[in-house]
């Protein structure tokens, strides 16, 4: 760390995370909380770059994906949520397992590198369905890492069965499961949780189905959804707990904080964290989360330029080409729909980084041709 940094952050009472940071040693939650109440963010991202650059030098991972909702039927009706409807609401849908098919190619007919497939808990759609759904999209995407159903919608498949999560997530694996993503964490503080999604399954649920995958060779990765109701001390909470369960199972490869968008949901908050606030959170979490290989700048909800930015403040990720995301943009997002692969390494080289292409599980997909 050069000594000008190294003064400029002792002078900001952030000497003991400076000596943390370049020693390689785990920061306090003391820490954290000196981190997010430091008066100058510049300072805090500098910190956090030091540490991603350590990880990943200069390389910005992205990914040849698309999204696939198969439905935004979902009998968990969480407040912050502007993408569910109930079953035979106005603009509620269900894909078949050939509509799934025929969104499972990128445009053009290029098999992605990863198919990301999410949907709300569904009342009735059994396991067998998703098995199918499963083997069906590894056919018409050969090799296509398949990122799909949050520990929610696990949590949800196994109480339709009457069977356990393990059970769950084995027979997913079986039919060709790569992964889980990291979404329906929200913030796990049960009071917070309670106030903006009370039907969701619970923290220590939702952390013991991603040890669960963990333990059955699964990858997974996690987020935070921030900027509503909680404070910057339910932020550290999460990544405390987010770190604890690393440690135990080691399966995370990848941390997303979600920046809350406020439009079209009834949680009654009336706008999201700000730009500044978004940086904070992101280096902050770089900073935490030491035992966590990646941190995401996820340009759907942050805003491609903001994204950029981040790349700056602890990020090594920027999630991929997307193609079609309905959660984000259905409550307010003004990102972009999709993003190409030049345009997303036209971000990566302008803001001084070098681009890498990867699959869902962070191995490296150079050697694939992007056009
Ligand atoms: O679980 C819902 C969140 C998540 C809003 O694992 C909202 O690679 C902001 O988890 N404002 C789904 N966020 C998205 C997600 C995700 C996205 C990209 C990559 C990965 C990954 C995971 O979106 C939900 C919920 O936490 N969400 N509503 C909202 N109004
Ligand atoms: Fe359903 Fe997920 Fe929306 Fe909650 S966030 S209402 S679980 S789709």
């Amino acid at each position: 760390m050069n000594d000008w940094l190294s003064r400029r952050c002792r002078a900001l009472d952030l000497g003991q995370a400076v000596d943390k940071v370049e020693a390689g040693e785990r920061l306090s939650l003391e820490d954290g909380e000196r981190l997010f109440a430091c008066p100058d963010v510049t300072a805090v991202g500098a910190l956090a770059h030091q540490a991603r650059t350590r990880l990943h030098g200069d390389r910005v991972h992205y990914v040849l994906n698309r999204h696939i909702n198969y439905t935004n039927v979902c009998v968990n009706g969480c407040l912050f949520c502007a993408y569910s409807r109930k079953a035979g609401q106005k603009g509620a849908f269900e894909l078949s397992i050939e509509d799934m098919r025929a969104k499972a190619l990128l445009p053009g007919g290029r098999v992605p590198a990863e198919i990301h497939v999410v949907g709300g808990c569904h009342p009735d759609l059994p396991l067998s369905f998703f098995e199918d759904a499963l083997r069906s999209l590894s056919e018409v995407a050969p090799g296509s890492e398949l990122k799909c159903f949050t520990a929610v919608e696990i949590a949800h498949f196994a109480k339709l069965e009457g069977i356990d999560t393990r059970e769950v997530l084995s027979r997913l694996k079986d039919a060709g499961l790569a992964m889980l993503p990291g979404g329906g964490a929200e913030i796990f503080d049960p009071e917070i949780r309670a106030g903006i999604c009370p039907e969701k399954l619970g923290a220590d649920d939702w952390l013991r189905i991603h040890g669960e995958a963990h333990e059955l060779g699964l990858k997974t990765n996690c987020t935070m959804l921030y900027g509503h109701k909680e404070t910057t001390a339910h932020r550290l909470d999460h990544l405390d707990r987010l770190r604890r369960q690393q440690d135990a199972t080691g399966g995370f490869l990848c941390f997303i904080p979600l920046s809350f968008q406020a439009r079209n949901n009834p949680l009654g908050v009336k706008h999201g964290p700000t730009g500044v606030e978004d940086l904070r959170t992101l280096a902050v979490s770089r900073l935490l989360l030491d035992n966590i290989p990646h941190v995401k700048a996820y340009w759907v909800m942050l805003g491609v330029k903001l994204a950029q930015t981040a790349l700056y403040f602890g990020a090594d990720d920027l999630d991929g080409t997307v193609v079609e995301e309905k959660i984000g943009h259905m409550a307010g997002a003004e990102s972009e729909d999709a993003l190409s692969v030049d345009e997303l390494e036209a971000m990566i080289r302008g803001a001084g980084f070098t681009p890498a292409r990867r699959g869902a599980l962070f191995t490296s997909r150079e050697d694939e041709n992007a056009e």
